[in-house]
């Protein structure tokens, strides 16, 4: 019952500014004093430093804006994770933009043979410079964990991949461009689009996500606050109707708190610029809470 807190004020992985602030604002919205009412030792060893935002973006990286600066913050990450999965504590990584999964899942797999990672999110984030309309290496981080993409984003800590196709679940999925889709059908990657969330229901779509993944040695939570509906979640840079409601967000933290899966989390995509008075950075808290095994009785 020991958590660290990895703050990573990241935005280079896409062009709105702000999102840099998001593990301020997940601070001011109380995180570390809701994890220690539920009895958890906490430290909070403070923010991983980023590098400035590229001055000449397409100065030969192809379609990947930022690519040095995202490596080297990836580098980091990875070993500040795995220090503190070495010292038995549980990583909480607090974003900046979903591209610090890359360095995350870097430092969280090499204490896991077979880890499991759930991806709740709008979007799939299984661009590579080659598909992604944007270059944004925040649309990429699945498929450069996966090892897919450049040897910069898929060779972080000096190995890859860092996870298999089977062991992933994507949750929330409403908006995936051409080549996630051929990207999904190839490696058969199990997702719960929104259709099949309104179908199923979030119950049961936990329920299967979790079967799916009991195999696994571990289980990565990787949370964009995207995932969720915009008019619970406003402060993000990549909003997308139709989300995943606030109380079924709960009851899909509550669930992964029963079933005791969770070895590792991040919480990324929080936008305090584009939010409503810290909404999404306290709605994030609030999931947090319940991840972690807040009951209300
Ligand atoms: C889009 C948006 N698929 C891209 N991705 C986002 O730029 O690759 N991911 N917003 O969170
Ligand atoms: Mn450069
Ligand atoms: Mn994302
Ligand atoms: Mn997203």
């Amino acid at each position: 019952r020991e958590i660290t807190l990895i703050g990573v004020p990241m935005d280079l992985g896409q062009t709105r500014r702000g999102v840099d602030m998001g593990p301020s604002a997940i601070r001011y919205a109380g995180v570390i004093e809701r994890l220690e009412n539920l009895e958890y030792e906490v430290k909070d060893m403070g923010d991983i430093k980023i590098g400035r935002r590229d001055s000449t973006p397409s100065d030969g990286h192809d379609n990947l804006k930022n690519l040095q600066e995202v490596e080297q913050a990836s580098e980091e990450l990875a070993r500040a994770v795995s220090e503190t999965i070495n010292s038995k504590r549980f990583p909480l990584v607090l974003g900046g933009d979903h591209s610090i999964a890359i360095g995350t899942l870097a430092g969280v797999a090499k204490n896991y043979k077979n880890l499991g990672v759930i991806w709740y999110d709008a979007h799939g984030d299984l661009n590579t410079a080659d598909t992604s309309p944007s270059g944004n290496i925040h649309g990429m981080p699945l498929a450069a964990s996966l090892g897919i993409g450049h040897e910069k984003l898929t060779n972080i800590a000096g190995y890859a991949p860092k996870i298999k196709p089977e062991n992933v679940v994507i949750i929330g999925a409403r908006s995936l461009d051409e080549g996630e889709r051929e990207l999904i059908k190839e490696k058969g990657i199990k997702v719960f689009t929104m259709h099949e969330i309104d179908r199923l229901g979030m119950a049961r779509v936990m329920e299967e996500t979790i079967g799916y993944l009991a195999g696994c040695d571990g289980v990565h939570l990787s949370l964009d606050l995207d995932g969720l509906d915009p008019h619970d979640a406003p402060g993000v840079g990549t909003p997308v109707l139709g989300g995943i409601s606030y109380r079924e967000s709960h009851l899909a933290m509550e669930m992964l708190a029963e079933s005791e899966v969770i070895t590792s989390a991040e919480f990324v995509e929080v936008n305090p610029i584009l939010d409503e008075r810290n909404k999404t950075a306290t709605v994030a808290v609030a999931l947090m809470g319940s991840l972690f095994g807040e009951k209300l009785l």
